[in-house]
This record gives C-alpha cells, sequence and structure tokens, in this order.
C-alpha cells in the first residue's frame, strides 16, 4: 500500500478520498486553488498545497502545478477523483512517465473506452446489446439517410467523442437527419476536436441504468450490481438508486454479466461504471463506459458494504482483489439525493452565496458526503453540487420514507438549493411507483 497520496481534486469527492486514506493509514496530500483555502476538509489532510487561482485551468485541470505539488510531496500515487483530469489520457499518461501512480485504469483502457465507437465495437464483439445504428462513423447525408432508413425513425445523432449528452440531436425524418449530421459534426469538432458522428436508432424515454465495476491487475473483474440514474435534467443526473426498481433478477444477472464481460475484454482494472439505456420492454442497451469513480458511487457503497475508494486504492498498489463475485451482495435499497446549490424555479441557475445556514440531517440509514459547513462560501467557480444525501434501509419504501425525513431536517439556506425539489419528488406517485423516465422531470415540472 501507498504511503502517502495526492487527492487531484476538490470538495466533497475530495475529502471522501481524505477519509478513506487515514482509514488505511496512508498519508493525503490535498491541492487547492486560493478560492478553496479556507476548505474545512483540508485540516482533514496531512499536508495541502496551493496550486493556483480559482479558474479550474490555473489549478485543478493544470496538470504541470499537479505534478509539481506531487513531486515536491514525494507521493507514490495520485487520485484524480472524477471530472478534472480524472479521464484525461494525457494527465495518465504523465503520471506514468514520472513513476506516479494513477489511481485508475491503465492509459490503454482509458483511451479504447473513451471513443464511443472503440468502445462500441468492443460491446459488439463481448455479445453486449446494442441499439441498432450506423457500424462505425457516418459521414455523409447520403449514408446517414441510408442508415436512418435501414433502423427506422426516430434516430439519434451522437459523437463519437462525446458523453454525457453533448452533441446529441435526434431526427425524425430525412430533412430534419440532413439538417442536424452538419450540425451535430461540426459541434462534434468544436467541442471534442473530433467531428465523427455515429447515428442510433432513439429510444423515446428509456430508463438510464448503470453497472459498477471492479478489475484488478491479474485479471479479475467483478460487477458490484447496478444504479438506476433515471431522474435526471439536461443530462445531470439528479437522483440515483440501487438496486434499479423495475427489473428482475434474471435481467439483472445479464445486465451485470455483460457489463463483466465488458471490462474483461478491456482489460480493465480499478473501478468503472458501464452505462446502458433501458427501453420500456425492460431491454438494455449499451451506451458509454465511464473510467472513474462517479458522483453516485456512494449508493452502491451502501447496498454492498464495499469502500470503492479502498478498491482502487488497494487495486493500484498491486493488490489482488480478493472479493469473489458470489460474495457481493446488494442488501436493501440506496437512494441519493445531489443537494445543488442552484434554484430549480430559475431553470437550476447556480446560486453561489454563504450557507449561513447549514444543518445535515442523521439518524438511522442517513449519509451525508459534503465539505459544506456553516457559514462556508460557495463561490462561481466550480459546479454547484455542495454534497449528496444518501440514505440506504432494507426496502426502497423504507429508504423513500427515510429520505423525505432526512429531506425534512436538511437545512441549507439563504442560497436556494435543490432540497424542496428532492422533497416534491420523493412525494410524487410517478417516483414511489417508478414509473418514470430520463425525460420525466422536465416534462412534469416547470423548470424555469
Ligand atoms: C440515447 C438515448 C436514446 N436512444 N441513445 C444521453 C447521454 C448519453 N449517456 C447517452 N444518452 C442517451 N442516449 C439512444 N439510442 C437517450 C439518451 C438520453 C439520456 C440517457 C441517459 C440518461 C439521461 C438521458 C437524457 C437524455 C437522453
Amino acid at each position: 500500500m501507498f504511503s502517502r497520496i495526492l487527492v487531484a481534486n476538490r470538495g466533497e469527492i475530495a475529502l471522501r478520498i481524505i477519509r478513506t486514506c487515514r482509514e488505511l493509514g496512508v498519508e493525503s496530500v490535498a491541492v487547492y486553488s486560493e478560492a478553496d483555502r479556507d476548505a474545512a476538509y483540508l485540516q482533514l489532510a496531512d499536508e495541502a498545497i496551493c496550486i493556483g487561482p480559482a479558474p479550474a485551468g490555473e489549478s485543478y485541470l493544470n496538470i504541470p502545478r499537479i505534478i509539481s505539488a506531487a513531486e515536491v510531496a514525494d507521493v507514490q500515487a495520485i487520485h484524480p477523483g472524477y471530472g478534472f483530469l480524472a479521464e484525461n489520457t494525457h494527465f495518465a499518461e504523465i503520471c506514468r512517465s514520472c513513476k506516479i501512480e494513477f489511481i485508475g485504469p491503465s492509459v490503454e483502457s482509458m483511451k479504447m473506452l473513451g471513443s464511443k465507437l472503440a468502445s462500441r465495437n468492443l460491446a459488439r464483439q463481448c455479445q453486449v446489446p446494442l441499439t441498432p445504428g450506423s457500424d462505425g462513423p457516418v459521414k455523409s447525408e447520403k449514408e446517414a439517410v441510408e442508415v436512418a432508413r435501414k433502423i427506422g425513425y426516430p434516430v439519434i445523432i451522437k459523437a463519437s467523442g462525446g458523453g454525457g449528452g453533448r452533441g446529441m440531436r435526434v431526427a425524425h425524418n430525412d430533412i430534419s437527419l440532413k439538417g442536424s449530421l452538419k450540425a451535430a459534426q461540426a459541434e462534434a469538432e468544436a467541442a471534442f476536436k473530433d467531428s465523427t458522428v455515429f447515428i442510433e436508432k432513439y429510444h423515446e424515454e428509456p430508463r438510464h441504468v448503470e453497472v459498477q465495476i471492479l478489475g484488478d491487475k491479474y485479471g479479475k473483474v467483478i460487477h458490484l450490481f447496478e444504479r438506476d440514474c433515471t431522474i435526471q435534467r439536461r443530462h445531470q443526473k439528479l437522483i440515483e438508486e440501487s438496486p434499479c426498481p423495475v427489473i428482475d433478477d434474471e435481467t439483472r444477472r445479464e445486465l451485470c454479466a455483460s457489463a463483466v464481460r465488458l471490462a474483461n475484454a478491456a482489460g480493465y482494472y480499478s473501478a468503472a461504471t458501464v452505462e446502458f439505456i433501458m427501453d420500456k420492454q425492460k431491454k438494455f442497451y449499451f451506451l458509454e463506459v465511464n473510467t472513474r469513480i462517479q458522483v453516485e458511487h456512494p449508493v452502491t457503497e451502501e447496498v454492498t458494504g464495499q469502500d470503492i475508494i479502498q478498491w482502487q486504492l488497494r487495486i493500484a498498489s498491486g493488490e489482488k482483489l480478493d472479493l469473489d463475485q458470489q460474495d457481493a451482495r446488494c442488501n436493501g435499497a440506496a437512494i441519493e439525493c445531489r443537494i445543488n446549490v442552484e434554484d430549480p424555479e430559475r431553470g437550476f441557475v447556480p446560486c453561489p452565496g454563504v450557507l449561513e445556514e447549514f444543518a445535515v440531517p442523521g439518524g438511522p440509514g442517513v449519509r451525508v458526503d459534503t465539505h459544506a459547513h456553516q457559514n462556508y462560501r460557495i463561490g462561481p467557480n466550480y459546479d454547484s453540487m455542495i454534497g449528496k444525501l444518501i440514505v440506504h434501509r432494507p426496502t426502497r419504501e423504507q429508504a423513500i420514507a427515510t429520505m423525505r425525513r432526512a429531506l425534512e431536517e436538511f437545512r441549507a439556506g439563504p442560497v436556494k438549493t435543490t432540497i424542496p425539489l428532492h422533497r416534491q419528488i420523493m412525494s410524487d406517485q410517478d417516483f414511489q411507483q417508478a414509473r418514470v423516465d430520463t425525460g420525466w422531470l422536465e416534462r412534469t415540472r416547470k423548470m424555469g
């Protein structure tokens, strides 16, 4: 095991990683920008190094400054968290060249799975269900129309270098397809420096289900079951839960086994999430792989009792994954609500400010992962999530009841947050009956 690692991130995920380091007896080196100078969680790290001004490009995204901090602090490894450099293959390569262990997958796995088309091809080879579509890039309108007529409208155009919904366009006929193709290619070029796009049959009103994967450096891959992340707004997840409330055990087994086959084929190690779309007939189709720890990992930690960050450190240090698949269990039900400082009544506009009031809930089955505290100043520089409220109870009904009680207790102000919206959703019959899809939230609530 490492003696000291650098945490190349901020906020709740930095604190999450520091906590696991303290339990493992691993010294942690935090990095912070000038905007985070007063963040209380920095005191829990063994060392804290200022890496620059507030803008992420001059701090948390600045590879030379992070590597310099790692060299000065003489760490053996770096944990990138999520966001920032977590899926930056260039950063992972530089860590490797500096002989600093990147706590994540190999550069090769990150590259392969970071390309939508390459990962789709790998999925096809592993008999992972794929949405019917173009088996490669679509370059011309003629090609696009041919594919669309073969698979049937509506279709969706996706950027191969994209993710999280960026660069996606839905087309319902030849005219709209021709009009969207050029725009999608231009947007992909601008956003990802790669204009490659492909086409899939569009699943209307799907659910979003993903499988947590763990792999070690000796070829062993297991899953830690699935998470349902269907409650989203513009590709931003708001609520996640495990297990998925609408699939049976046979579907769960097939879903998780396909994710393991894909990770095995990629020679994957560390933590990853294999994302799927699920249609109304409960058929699932591969979407993409996220080669990082995800915001919603606590939901899986609660139902399985596994510390996923600890597994990442142990695997990165060369330990074998001594957890067998038949010993992994999904017990009870867990739900996570993301606490963002945004105003849902005003289009989720970010609302930075001082948390003059901040009192988190507790009691049986309640977990709060947050770096925030009373009088904490939330600046405009980084994303608006200040924490996550997670509950874990024996049944989904009990988890919803506990979440409602915990949300009632949660005090955060005077800034606007997503807490009132979560209170509404937890009381909503559609949510309670799991009669939702990825567009439900925006269809049923005025989003300002
Ligand atoms: C789709 C889809 C419907 N049909 N692909 C959104 C981002 C990326 N994860 C892929 N996404 C989608 N791909 C086909 N063939 C609908 C979405 C989608 C979505 C997926 C998951 C979670 C939220 C979503 C919100 C809008 C669209």
